[in-house]
């Protein structure tokens, strides 16, 4: 029988098609067609292809047994409330087979505010946990041995202060900083594209990661000084080139700044740790991390490293968090696994995985179990652990390594181009190019081009309601105001403002190092607040101009005649009322979290309705205060940190306390169902959950607006 060829199969497959074959190929957002078939040819010219695990380029996985030797670590993300409550939920994890811990902290510890600071009284205790000193960190990690479990804390603003009271935490359990292993996020150059918990301008918050770098290298050999992060990237809508190129050129940056700080690759480069998102892409998600395993070593090379682990990459993945839907929500348990086994057959060290209820909330003692248990069972029952990076050869796989590879790299030459990563955030290429590809995607996901199960197909008729955590955050943040009294009554005041002084010295001179300074400002007792400050005296504070993107929503829509139907009718609306419709997207409090809102801004204004999008971080009052000057009818209130049902209704008050009660206020986002009647009796007067089709709301505004006009 003679050999076939990949033409023979083409013939076959049109014979079955009774149509071109060129239909079957799929062209994803990363703008790679991905084919029905590979095969050998596929792999002419992928140069990976020898390589072995443990030697670079490390495409196979940065140790020669990978799982066989040591599964990854099983790491669940979590943090509420006060510490008391979340050092009871990690000890309860650990004991149930959780293998290292990762803390959340709130937004106000994000933003380096104490919780009795007036601008986060919606948001102590809410999406994290509340730290304002060593008291409370103590209190987080007792009865945890911290010679024994590594500890990862998702902190960026600030980084400082929180590093800080780990080591005196660790220090007065006994246990040296030499001998802390564990990670602290410290990617500054993310907060500035996506997640927004920044609190200085970029250059002195590039100094800040410089003196954390120099600092770890040289005291805590055991600890990653940082986690240089794509899946805030994903998370904001980026492609899968966008978040590995990105992510990439965001690390060459900070090996940059070390070097600059004058330490040697050696010293540091073997604790750079990285974080990716692993979406429903399944393949492509596991593509993904070989290539950038091949990436990161390559950029490395540059910097002419000794030691081969500074080739390595090494990184935690966390399944999708926008993969996740409120509708129908235990889908996400299925959508969660199988992304968990992507990341895992991509090789990650470490992982998260979410609960099946947070798209609405944090997790409750059941879903974070289920979550675990995820886990647990792909290392324990499937038998994936055996063989190291079983999806090597995969003609599909090795291909699409590459074409990601290369497709990344392009990317990165682009922000080299542009003089590397500080100046592209500056310049705002990557935001702007993350947002389009977000606001593309929703349209595809509106107009069902993307298929989401129980969301934009097989909807339930029926949505049953699912029990969800609910925290009191006036019951959290009294505690918290106590606990901060009781600190400032009993320590030295002369010690803390001698420390403080020191730190903002060092800040002034930018002789010393900046991490040393607040370790002694810990000891005292100085507050998470009281050390931020220090440094904001020097450093100011960082303040972003909301930018919208244009013609994306608009255009992926216009042959539709519901779309067309929409327009019309603003376009009568704006004629009868002689305005545009105008409406101001606020974000209120430390929620930095804006996918949604510019999401909602970008399509709102291609839609035809004239839209301030509101700096982040307004109190309501300021917001209204917009909102007035402004003189809009509508504000959209776009909430993703669970400040809803404090600010929401402040925003109400505030908006008649100026006389204007006739604009109508809507709240989107993260809005769990069983809050809808209590904002709704607040004077809200729509609420737009997870999963609402963004014509579906812009249609209801009008509504809202006409009758009011009517009325
Ligand atoms: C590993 N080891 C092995 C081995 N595999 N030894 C022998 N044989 C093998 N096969 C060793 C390692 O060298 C290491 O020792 C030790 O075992 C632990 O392995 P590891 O691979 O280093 O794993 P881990 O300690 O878990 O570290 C993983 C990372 C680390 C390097 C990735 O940075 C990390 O834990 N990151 C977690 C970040 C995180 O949780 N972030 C949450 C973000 P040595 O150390 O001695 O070498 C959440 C977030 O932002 C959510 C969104 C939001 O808030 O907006």
């Amino acid at each position: 029988m003679s050999k076939k060829t990949v033409a023979d199969w083409q013939v076959l497959a049109e014979k079955e098609l009774k149509a071109s074959s060129d239909r079957l190929v799929w062209n994803t957002p990363e703008g790679i067609p991905v084919k029905p078939l590979y095969t050998a040819e596929d792999l002419d010219g992928v140069e990976h292809l020898e390589s072995l695990p443990g030697f670079k380029p490390f495409v196979r996985g940065p140790r020669a047994t990978m799982y066989a030797g040591r599964p990854w670590t099983i790491r669940q993300y979590a943090g509420f409330s006060t510490a008391e409550e979340s050092n009871a939920f990690y000890r309860k994890a650990l004991a149930a087979g959780q293998q290292g811990v990762s803390v959340a902290f709130d937004l106000a510890t994000h933003r380096g505010y104490d919780s009795d600071h007036p601008r986060v009284v919606g948001d102590v205790g809410k999406a994290g946990v509340a730290i304002d000193s060593v008291e409370d960190m103590k209190i987080l990690f007792n009865g945890i041995p911290l010679q024994d479990i590594s500890v990862s804390m998702t902190m960026n603003g600030a980084v400082i202060p929180i590093l800080a009271n780990f080591i005196v935490t660790g220090e007065e359990q006994g246990v040296s900083r030499d001998l802390l292993s564990g990670t602290i996020q410290n990617d500054i150059l993310k907060e500035f594209m996506v997640r927004n918990t920044y609190i200085y301008p970029p250059e002195p918050s590039m100094r800040i990661i410089a003196d954390i770098i120099a600092y770890t290298a040289k005291e805590m050999p055991r600890f990653n000084s940082i986690s240089i992060s794509g899946y805030h990237m994903q998370e904001a809508g980026a492609t899968l080139v966008q978040e590995l190129a990105f992510t990439l050129a965001d690390g060459r940056e900070y090996v940059r700044a070390a070097l600059a700080r004058g330490l040697n690759v050696d010293e540091f480069a073997g604790r750079l740790s990285f974080f990716f998102a692993i979406g429903m892409n399944f393949f492509m998600e596991a593509a993904k991390l070989r290539a950038a395993r091949l990436l990161w070593s390559r950029i490395m090379e540059e910097f002419e490293p000794k030691k081969p682990g500074s080739l390595m990459l090494r990184t935690h993945c966390q399944t999708s968090g926008v993969s996740l839907q409120e509708q129908d929500p235990y889908n996400n348990v299925i959508r969660t696994a199988y992304e968990a086994l992507s990341a895992v057959l991509g090789g990650t060290q470490s992982l998260h995985t979410n609960a099946l209820d947070e798209a609405i909330a944090l997790p409750t003692e059941f879903s974070a179990r289920i979550a675990r248990n995820t886990q647990l069972i792909l290392q324990h029952e499937t038998g994936v652990t055996k063989v190291v990076d079983p999806l090597a050869g995969s003609y599909y796989v090795e291909s699409l390594t590459k074409e990601l590879a290369d497709k990344a790299w392009a990317l990165i030459e682009e922000v080299e181009a542009l003089g590397g990563m500080t100046k592209a955030v500056a310049d705002g290429l990557p935001k702007r190019l993350i947002e389009e590809a977000a606001t593309r995607r929703q349209a595809r996901v509106d107009r069902g081009e993307e298929i989401i199960v129980g969301v934009n197909k097989y909807r339930l008729e029926n949505e049953e309601p699912i029990d969800i955590l609910d925290i009191d955050n006036t019951a959290v943040r009294n505690s918290q105001l106590k606990r901060l009294e009781q600190i400032r009554r009993q320590r030295d005041p002369k010690r803390v403002e001698e420390a403080l002084a020191a730190l903002t010295r060092v800040a002034e001179t930018g002789e010393g190092n900046l991490l040393e300074k607040a370790v002694e400002a810990a000891r005292a007792r100085a507050s998470v607040g009281e050390i931020s400050d220090a440094m904001r005296a020097v450093f100011g504070d960082h303040t972003a101009v909301p930018e919208v993107v244009t013609d994306i929503y608009g255009p992926a829509y216009a042959d539709d005649p519901e779309y067309q139907t929409l327009t019309g009718r603003l376009s009568e609306f704006a004629k009868a009322t002689g305005i545009k419709p105008k409406m101001l997207v606020a974000k209120l409090g430390q929620d930095g979290h804006d996918r949604g809102a510019k999401v909602i801004a970008s399509a709102f204004g291609d839609i035809g309705f004239q839209v301030i999008a509101g700096p982040l971080f307004q109190t309501p009052e300021e917001a209204a205060s917009l909102a007035v000057s402004e003189k809009v009818q509508v504000v959209g209130m776009s909430s993703l940190a669970a400040g809803h049902k404090t600010l929401a209704p402040q925003l109400v008050e505030a908006l008649k306390a100026k006389g204007a009660q006739d604009v109508i206020v809507v709240v989107g986002g993260v809005i769990p169902r069983q809050d809808y009647q209590f904002l709704l009796d607040s004077g809200v007067a729509a609420v737009f959950g997870p999963g609402t089709n963004v014509l579906d709301a812009a249609r209801a505004i009008l509504d809202l607006m006409e009758g009011r006009r009517r009325n």
